[in-house]
């Protein structure tokens, strides 16, 4: 029999009222997963409610230190049942094995013990002033939790992105309601079952099943005792949101899309750059918001660049996520893969040169029906071309050979995204000097996706709107109400 993935609701995992279920499917054969109950307006009012009544019970007067012991059970309690979040993240999403357990399921959990940390350590603003009488005033600011957090969670990296959110907030004594992607139920729907083993009280962490308009998420967003809204996913869908959101001048946090440049200086570590470079564009089948899709590098090491990563491309062989000699799965569905081939068309039809790959890999019996994509290069296009602008989202990269810092700071900054970029050069002068020129949230020097989680992470322009991590999520997370104490 087909599983059923349900909502979690107060404490409870509960069936779609209006027995409406959608499937959920496998990117690498197409094999059906599960069959998935989605919230209608009933579930969302319940869910809300829910998180509402948690915040008035037992969690909303629990001390700091008690609840980051409960989110420290939490982590703990993932890390026990490794095995089951793994197999639940790789069947929903494809990836590789090898990636899930280094990344995706680590990252999970500490999320949980990195927010409990933060929380614990975070001080107070604290100010002594003069009365207009000559007495003495104290002013402290308190930090108070926002209240019913709305999480809306995207596919690429769905237990790591979702946690992101729900650690902080939690953390923070917030209560949330979780619309994970339609792509990507299992590993949310998981970890109820983790709340309740270790007894974080029911209502503080529920989980509706949807899409987004006229579903689950665009009635979580519109909700009316929803007070901040929490999103990750497309930039579209994010001014979406933020229209939901101004009606009840919700707080909003928005982690948006990227067309994120690479940008290598011919004084480069040239094997570093391409061993960067190559992850930064093909990890996850390139579907990570930071992923780099513009690579820019100076003339004179263009086609030895350009050459070797067309290697690298060529040699990553897809396969099954437990084929420990695949280099790259699939992508997440065979919708999303129709997106990512009418950009390798378009580059085909605009006279692009196909350094490697640009079409579907041959794959064998019982894999031909997987969103399997072949990792592509190209190089040729003008800067002005759709696949150049554009986010595929997609294991794909277009190289452009530059020749002065000024030009490929331009070239870099001229897009209406801002998320991250990365600079590969010896000169740390020089590296300093653009990353200071480049419009991004994020910047790396020799380097790529490394952090440290207590940095601010977020974009600029369309990229986003905030800063999360460390301090920064306790900005979003928490009100702060100044009290004024006349001595
Ligand atoms: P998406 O925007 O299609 O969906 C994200 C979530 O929003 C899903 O849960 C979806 O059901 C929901 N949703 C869609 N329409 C909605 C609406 N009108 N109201 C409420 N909810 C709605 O994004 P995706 O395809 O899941 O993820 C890929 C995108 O996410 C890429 O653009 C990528 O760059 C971006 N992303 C950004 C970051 C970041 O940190 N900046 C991280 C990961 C992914
Ligand atoms: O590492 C993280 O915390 C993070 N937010 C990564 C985002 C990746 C985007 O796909």
């Amino acid at each position: 029999m087909t599983a059923e993935t349900l909502n979690f609701i107060d404490g409870r995992f509960v069936p779609s009222s209006s027995g409406r279920l959608f499937e959920n499917r496998s990117p690498v054969d197409h094999a059906l997963i599960s069959r998935v109950h989605e919230a209608g307006r009933p579930e969302v009012d319940a869910a809300v409610a829910a998180a509402r009544a948690a915040l008035a019970g037992p969690w909303g007067r629990l001390s700091v230190q008690e609840r980051a012991a409960m989110l420290y059970a939490v982590a703990d309690e993932i890390n026990r049942r490794f095995d089951d979040f793994l197999q639940a993240e790789v069947a929903d999403t494809g990836k590789p094995i090898a990636l899930a357990s280094h990344l995706d399921i680590p990252r999970g959990a500490a999320n949980f013990k990195i927010f409990a940390d933060t929380v614990k350590s975070a001080s107070a603003e604290f100010f002594e002033m003069t009365t207009p009488d000559g007495r003495t005033a104290l002013n402290y600011a308190l930090r108070r939790p926002k209240g019913v957090v709305a999480v809306i969670c995207p596919w690429n990296l769905p237990l790591l992105l979702m946690t992101w959110k729900v650690g902080p907030a939690l953390a923070c004594g917030n209560a949330v309601v979780v619309k994970p992607s339609e792509e990507t139920p299992s590993t949310a729907t998981l970890l109820g079952e983790v709340m309740n083993a270790v007894g974080v009280p029911s209502g503080v962490y529920n989980v509706v099943h949807g899409f987004g308009p006229n579903s689950a998420g665009e009635f979580l967003t519109r909700h009316p005792d929803v007070n901040a809204i929490t999103f990750t996913g497309e930039t579209a869908t994010g001014t979406k949101i933020l229209e939901a959101a101004a009606g009840g001048i919700k707080a909003t946090s928005m982690e948006l899309g990227g067309k994120n440049p690479s940008i290598v200086f011919a004084d480069c570590d040239l094997d570093n750059a391409l061993e960067v470079t190559s992850r930064a564009v093909f990890a996850n089948c390139g579907q990570v918001c930071l992923g780099t899709e513009r690579v820019y590098v100076e003339r004179p090491l263009f086609e030895t660049f350009v050459q070797r990563l067309g290697e690298i491309a060529r040699a990553m062989k897809p396969g099954r996520p437990d084929d420990a000699g695949s280099g790259i799965g699939p992508l997440i569905s065979l919708g999303h893969r129709d997106k990512v081939l009418s950009y390798y068309a378009r580059a085909k039809e605009e006279g692009a040169t196909i350094v490697a790959g640009g079409g579907i890999p041959q794959m064998p019996a019982g894999l031909a029906e997987g969103a399997w994509i072949e990792p592509t290069v190209w190089t040729g296009l003008p800067e002005t071309s759709a696949v150049v602008r554009e986010e595929i989202f997609g294991p794909c990269c277009h190289v452009t050979p530059f020749d002065s810092e000024d030009e490929v700071v331009a070239l870099a900054n001229d897009t209406q995204y801002g998320l991250a970029a990365s600079v590969h050069t010896r000169d740390l002068q020089r590296a300093h000097r653009v990353a200071a020129r480049l419009d991004v949230g994020l910047c790396w020097v020799n380097a790529w996706f490394l952090r440290d989680l207590r940095t601010p992470f977020g974009g600029a322009k369309m990229s986003g709107i905030g800063r999360e991590g460390g301090l920064h999520s306790l900005e979003f997370y928490t009100e702060l109400r100044n009290v004024c104490v006349k001595l």
